[in-house]
């Protein structure tokens, strides 16, 4: 059926061969050498346009299929100078089958990390793209190619959301360690946190990585786990070196003082004092507040800090501190986006464990088979909530915000996940019974896909042998 249309009059026909798109799309042309229009059609030569001899290819067009932080193409614009015949090299960076089909009905498929090439004709209205597996152009696999800046008709969708592209050059990320620290001993803590300003990478992944400008506490985001008991004082340094670019400051939610006095922003060159005492037990943020808070945030300056009861807690054989955070990704190589973070409805790029989009997935935490494994979480936000979750087990013991379901509760009662709002954290306690992998997840699905997977390994992670 698409045979049948022309290009003499390239906008309207680009517009009815949009429309038709569906019906061609499962049988049009997908040999990379076969071109989707008539041989030797004369209306081609009719449009006005730098047409050329049918076929033959007057440029090269590069479009690259990527996965992460979404679905879509690389670029998802492209502009030409002419309208003409060029070959379009198509290439898969994602872990999935994608396909480069044209608004003609041109498919160029390609497997994962393999490319494939066909001969397009670029009409003067321009033309669209998307890739035909079934969902992928509804995630933003979409483009359109424009001549001279003109045409591309909007029929294939909207744009791709990703408005960052990975770089194939990103350095490989900074495994943030997943273990609890001990309790600090004695009553009175002496601690130092020094601002740093930093490139970091926050994804990295077969088709590049993602690069941001982060402001940290003591070089890593989140900042470092300060873990004390009920009853002892903290005495924070703050510290804002000469070469930083912006006055920063703190917040413990775990003390009680005023906004006013220990929470007021410092210069870089300045330091100040945070001193507080731990009166209430639980997992608590620290974060800086400095306007605009939600960009401090968002750019990496958060942290845990776990208060124990004066007595402590029993003893498990294994504890790590997981802080849920989003990234909603500014440009390469600097800070995270403010305008992205402050919609109504934000949708971040990625949603980490521990500030890096994975990095459990690519490096499970050990435990032995049968462990009781007590994992602090806090909901760093800033925005989204958690529901926190470990495939294949029950928390048996869970203390959210001061609420406890306890081991041997009457009933027996237990938690599947525990929802923790931004700026929430809990304690939670659970047993992997058989060797094997259990994922860690946040069960709002929708984030898991965008970094928020870990996975916990008990014994040697095969359950067969
Ligand atoms: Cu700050």
């Amino acid at each position: 059926m698409g045979r049948l249309f022309v290009y003499g009059s390239a906008v309207v026909s680009v517009v009815l061969l949009s429309l038709i798109y569906i019906v061609v799309s499962g049988n049009g042309t997908a040999s990379p050498s076969a071109s989707p229009l008539p041989s030797g059609s004369a209306a081609a030569s009719s449009s006005g346009g730098a047409v050329g001899t049918p076929g033959v290819p007057v440029g090269t067009i590069e479009i690259a299929a990527h996965e992460s932080p979404s679905l879509g193409f690389d670029p998802a614009t492209v502009d030409v100078t002419a309208a003409g015949w060029y070959t379009v090299n198509f290439t898969n960076h994602g872990a999935l089958p994608h396909d480069l089909t044209f608004a003609d009905g041109t498919k160029i498929p390609a497997d994962p990390g393999q490319s494939d090439s066909a001969v397009v004709y670029i009409p003067e209205g321009g033309t669209t793209f998307l890739c035909s597996v079934p969902g992928h152009a509804d995630a933003g696999m979409t483009g359109t190619v424009t001549v001279n800046g003109a045409g591309g008709d909007s029929h294939g969708g909207p744009a791709p959301s990703a408005d960052v592209q990975p770089d194939l050059n990103a350095p490989d990320y900074t495994l943030y360690p997943a273990e609890a620290p001990p309790l600090m001993t004695g009553t009175v803590h002496d601690v130092t946190l020094t601002i740093e300003e930093k490139l970091m990478t926050v994804y990295k992944g077969t088709e590049g990585g993602y690069v941001q400008a982060v402001w940290t506490f003591n070089g890593t985001v989140p900042g470092p786990v300060l873990r004390v008991k009920v009853g002892d004082t903290i005495n924070v340094h703050l510290v804002n070196p000469a070469t930083s670019l912006l006055s920063h400051s703190i917040d413990f939610h775990a003390s009680q003082v005023a906004w006013n006095d220990e929470m007021t922003s410092i210069a870089p060159g300045e330091e100040k004092l945070y001193s507080f005492v731990a009166e209430y037990a639980g997992v608590w943020m620290y974060h800086c507040g400095t306007k605009p808070a939600l960009h401090h945030i968002a750019n990496g300056m958060y942290g845990m800090v776990i208060v124990e009861p004066a007595e402590g807690l029993p003893q498990v054989d294994k504890e790590f501190a997981i802080v849920q955070s989003e990234w909603y990704l500014g440009p390469q190589g600097e800070p995270a986006s403010l305008s992205k973070a402050s919609v109504g409805n934000p949708a971040p790029d990625f949603v980490v464990w521990n500030g890096v989009a994975n990095q459990y997935a690519d490096h499970p935490l050990q435990t032995a088979t049968g462990d009781r494994v007590r994992v602090f979480v806090l909901n760093a936000g800033p925005n989204i909530d958690s529901s926190f979750h470990v495939v294949g087990t029950i928390f048996s013991s869970v203390i959210k915000e001061g609420v406890h379901l306890s081991v041997g509760n009457e009933g027996n009662f237990g938690s599947q996940a525990v929802d923790l709002s931004p700026a929430q954290g809990a304690i939670i306690e659970f047993v992997m019974p058989e060797d094997g992998l259990y994922p860690m997840v946040t069960h709002a699905f929708n984030f898991v896909g965008r970094g928020a997977l870990g996975l916990f390994q008990a014994g040697d992670g095969d359950p067969l042998n």
